[in-house]
């Protein structure tokens, strides 16, 4: 059932030093509108932009902000180039999950030393606040990673972009920063992208769950963590299983047409106060029985938070050997059943919430059913 692979390490032996994400960059049908739902839903802060009014004829980009998480949205302005084509392929989803390096042509270089594919040369724009030198190299499907040094610029962003205001500044929810984001790959292709991020990036095996590990009667899937050596950047990769239903990443797959981000996890300080913020801004939550409420702390023991306002939200709570966390999954966040988010709260867990996926499996499940994708 899982194809021999070599030995992937179990520590990281970077290929180059990642700081963290610098911004996923979404390729979207509405920029404009798309900016508006991620500042009016979800709290970010309007920071930048780049179109035709600042000289850019093909594209528009909103650069958004909260805590440390940078979101950039894009559209073209015509059907011609790559971002058009994604789109008619896709639907809205994740172009770039971009890293922040302290040297982008050392990154480079060593990275396609290893077999990276290129997507872009190392580049450098300059405006009057310095320069920032780019780089970016393919991973599963249409998605990417630029590489993204930054030492050497003291302006807002990036050159090309200018400042974004505007009258209406909705409140930050408490989002933190990126805390993962994960990739649906095809079947049998969990180890080959596995070995990809082993391979060409150095980064080592932190988690791995086997579909006996996953499903139940429910939704197969198998799924590995990938993590660099100093756990800024955690990559899950799942494939699907066969299972007796469709597996989740399998109407992922469909509706993507092809692998790419399914999920991407903010941490928020207070999920509690997060989660009521985004409820009442429109934004929809997986439903979790009551029944879980009943059992789930003699499963995790002793938490700070009181049960009632959880059950409330729907939070899951899961426990490790170094602590406990708490998390919540989005709806999918446009039409195509495929990009949804998680808020997750560790106090003390580095897992990714295992016994939590028979619960929320079986409620993407129910989502699956109402969509006829089971
Ligand atoms: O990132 C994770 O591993 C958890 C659990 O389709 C998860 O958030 C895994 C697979 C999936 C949804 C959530
Ligand atoms: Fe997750």
């Amino acid at each position: 059932m899982t194809t021999a692979t070599k030995p992937v390490a179990e520590t990281a032996h970077d290929t180059f030093p990642i700081n963290g994400t610098d911004y996923i960059e979404f390729w979207v049908g509405n920029a404009k509108q798309s900016q508006l739902f991620y500042r009016a839903a979800f709290g970010f802060k309007l920071v930048a932009y780049r179109g035709p009014e600042t000289g850019v004829r093909d594209r528009a980009s909103y650069l958004l902000e909260q805590g440390k998480i940078r979101l950039i949205l894009t559209t073209p302005m015509g059907p011609e180039g790559e971002i058009a084509a994604h789109i008619a392929k896709h639907g809205d989803g994740v172009r770039d999950m971009a890293f922040w390096v302290d040297d982008c042509r050392d990154a480079y270089a060593k990275a396609i030393e290893r077999g990276a594919v290129s997507v872009q040369e190392p580049t450098v724009l300059k405006d009057e606040h310095g320069e920032i030198v780019v780089a970016g190299i393919r991973t599963y499907g249409d998605t990417i990673h630029s590489i993204v040094e930054r030492r050497n610029y003291k302006g807002l962003f990036m050159p090309g972009f200018i400042a974004a205001d505007s009258p209406f500044q909705p409140e930050p929810v408490g989002l933190k920063y990126v805390d993962h984001c994960v990739g649906n790959v095809e079947l049998g292709k969990m180890n080959h992208w596995v070995q990809f991020y082993s391979d060409v990036l150095g980064f080592y095996n932190l988690l791995s769950f086997d579909d006996k590990t996953i499903s139940t009667e429910y939704s197969a899937l198998m799924s590995k963590v990938m993590s660099n050596g100093n756990g800024r950047i955690k990559f899950p990769i799942n494939e699907p299983a066969q299972g007796k239903k469709k597996s989740q990443i399998e109407e992922y797959l469909d509706f993507y047409r092809g692998p790419g981000v399914q999920h991407i996890a903010v941490a928020t300080d207070d999920i509690i106060r997060t989660v009521r913020a985004l409820k009442s801004r429109g934004v929809e939550f997986l439903t979790i029985p009551r029944t879980y409420y009943e059992t789930v702390l003699d499963r995790v023991g002793k938490i700070d938070e009181d049960i009632a306002p959880l059950a409330e939200l729907g939070i899951l709570v899961d426990r490790d050997d170094e602590g406990y966390l708490l998390q919540i999954f989005t709806k999918p966040v446009q039409d195509r059943p495929t990009l949804f988010f998680e808020i997750i709260q560790r106090k003390g867990a580095k897992s990714f919430g295992a016994g939590n996926f028979k619960a929320l499996f079986e409620s993407i499940e129910r989502e699956q059913a109402k969509r006829g994708n089971l």
